[in-house]
């Protein structure tokens, strides 16, 4: 139950930490024993670097040239990200200046780094735990605000709080197990509210709930797919168009303009959400409209949500049974749309168990209050995470899940008969399940795993 004990660095690690190709600023990174030295020959003895200042100075290679104009800063062990003596040299973006620093710190003993190997070194330094090390990858490659959101709150160490609270609170009553197993004649209140069971059960409610947000895990990285469907002419290209907030996808008065699917990323929502243009569904069309048809129905089975569009003007559309079979009203939506015409009576009746939302789509008008109940629809039937939700992973929620397991059984060992011995197997077992979230159980294969995901210089 201890965190690894920090060992310096032997080796001094050198990689770029911004992408290859040009830009105004690139940024090298050196860690590990050499890099205060390599400060010192690099630069011009006239400018030493006074520790977390930035200073402007010449890179000056082995053989004494001048390779470029620097802001480099220095850390020293115990006070850097990694524990070690560290080193951030920002050149100008250029891939050969990059590529000459990172060569010239190879000639003064420095290796490459490996993928996420800072990060490692920062967690095999105690200076993160591992929830921290996963969300600085998350939120590097956060697509949307509410990746951002999660990867934030877990980068500030909010999951591995909930799990220091767990591990205390488990430790307590591991305690208070042990010393009814020294001292049987000593009542154990298992009924009592505030009894071991209780706490438990209540334990298992919240790890249950934080592992339960691991279904978004998925959706909050890989995005969100809302397939736009109807009848031809009921307005889809146009809806795609007000959510894009961008003349995308072509509209017109013949019905059957649209013959291939065509996706564009909705506008101003706080997920990463594409909506996908696909072609009219009517029943008997000609073998071209069938195939345009096909493909419809394919996007629509493959994504989270469905929006049918329906012309609230016209008599409700005869739909293929395919596309009737397909929505289910916790993942569909109607979009009544033409509302600056009068309604058809008929249409009270279509559809009558799901969501309708009304809209003219004729222009942007109604954007923002379709984007908004998009929003709202996919966080009510919980397709989205909400604001407030802190995303755990699927890693977590493995953890967090075999947690909770065990500490029901424990619970379920404290009940008559009153198997102490057993209640407190169960409860190191959920203190190991814990301690594996934030890495405090040693896993060499995991670590290596978990960090080769990572890119260099990270
Ligand atoms: N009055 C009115 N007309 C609309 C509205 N939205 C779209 N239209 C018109 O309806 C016609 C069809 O719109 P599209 O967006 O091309 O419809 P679609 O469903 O993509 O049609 P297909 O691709 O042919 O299946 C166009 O003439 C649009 O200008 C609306 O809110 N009100
Ligand atoms: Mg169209």
């Amino acid at each position: 139950m201890t965190f690894h004990r920090f060992m310096p660095a032997s080796e001094t690690i050198v990689a770029a930490a911004t992408p290859a190709g040009r830009s105004a600023l690139a940024v090298v990174r050196v860690d590990g024993p050499l890099a205060a030295q390599i400060a010192q020959e690099a630069f011009s003895r006239r400018t030493p670097l006074i520790e977390k200042q930035s200073t402007l100075a010449i890179w000056r290679n082995r053989e004494g040239e001048a390779v470029d104009q620097v802001v480099a800063v220095l850390w020293h062990a115990g006070r850097s990200f990694t524990g070690n003596d560290s080193l951030e040299v920002t050149c100008h973006g250029n891939p050969l200046l990059v590529r000459r620093i990172t060569e010239d710190c190879l000639a003064r003993g420095c290796r490459l780094a490996e993928p996420g190997e800072f990060t490692r070194r920062s967690y095999l330094a105690g200076r993160i735990d591992l929830t921290q090390a996963e969300a600085v990858a998350d939120l590097i490659h956060a697509s949307s605000e509410r990746a951002l959101a999660s990867a934030r709150r877990m980068l500030a160490g909010e999951l591995g709080r909930q799990v220091a609270g767990w591990t205390e609170r488990t430790l307590q009553i591991l305690a208070e197990l042990e010393a009814h197993i020294d001292f049987p004649e000593e009542d154990l209140p298992p009924e009592d509210p505030s009894g071991p069971a209780a706490r438990l059960h209540e334990m298992v409610s919240e790890l249950s709930g934080y592992a339960k947000t691991a279904r978004h895990d998925g959706t909050l990285r890989t995005g969100l797919r809302v397939a736009v469907v109807g009848a031809p002419n009921a307005g889809k290209s146009s809806l795609l168009n007000v959510l894009a907030g961008a003349d995308r996808a072509i509209v017109s008065p013949e019905a059957g303009t649209t013959r291939d699917y065509l996706e564009a990323p909705v506008a101003g929502l706080p997920l990463a959400v594409t909506a996908i243009d696909t072609a009219g569904l009517r029943t008997g069309g000609s073998a071209l409209e069938n195939l345009g048809m096909a493909r419809a129905l394919e996007q629509a089975r493959g994504a989270h949500l469905r929006l049918l569009v329906v012309d609230a003007s016209a008599e409700p559309p005869a739909l293929p049974a395919e596309l009737i079979a397909l929505l289910d009203p916790a993942r569909s939506l109607i979009i009544a749309n033409k509302s600056d015409l009068p309604a058809h009576p008929a249409q009270k009746n279509f559809q009558p168990e799901l969501t309708k939302l009304s809209a003219c789509l004729l222009d942007g008008r109604d954007a923002e209050a379709l984007r908004a109940k998009l929003g709202d629809f996919l966080v009510a039937k919980e397709i989205a995470p909400g604001a407030e939700d802190l995303v755990v992973s699927v890693r977590h929620a493995e953890a967090l899940a075999r947690a909770a397991t065990a500490l029901s059984e424990a619970a379920n060992h404290l009940k008559a008969p009153i198997q102490t011995e057993l209640a407190a197997a169960q409860g190191r077992v959920a203190l190991d399940a814990l301690g594996e979230i934030v890495g405090r159980i040693d896993n060499e294969r995991m670590l290596d795993k978990l960090f080769a995901s990572f890119c260099i210089g990270k």
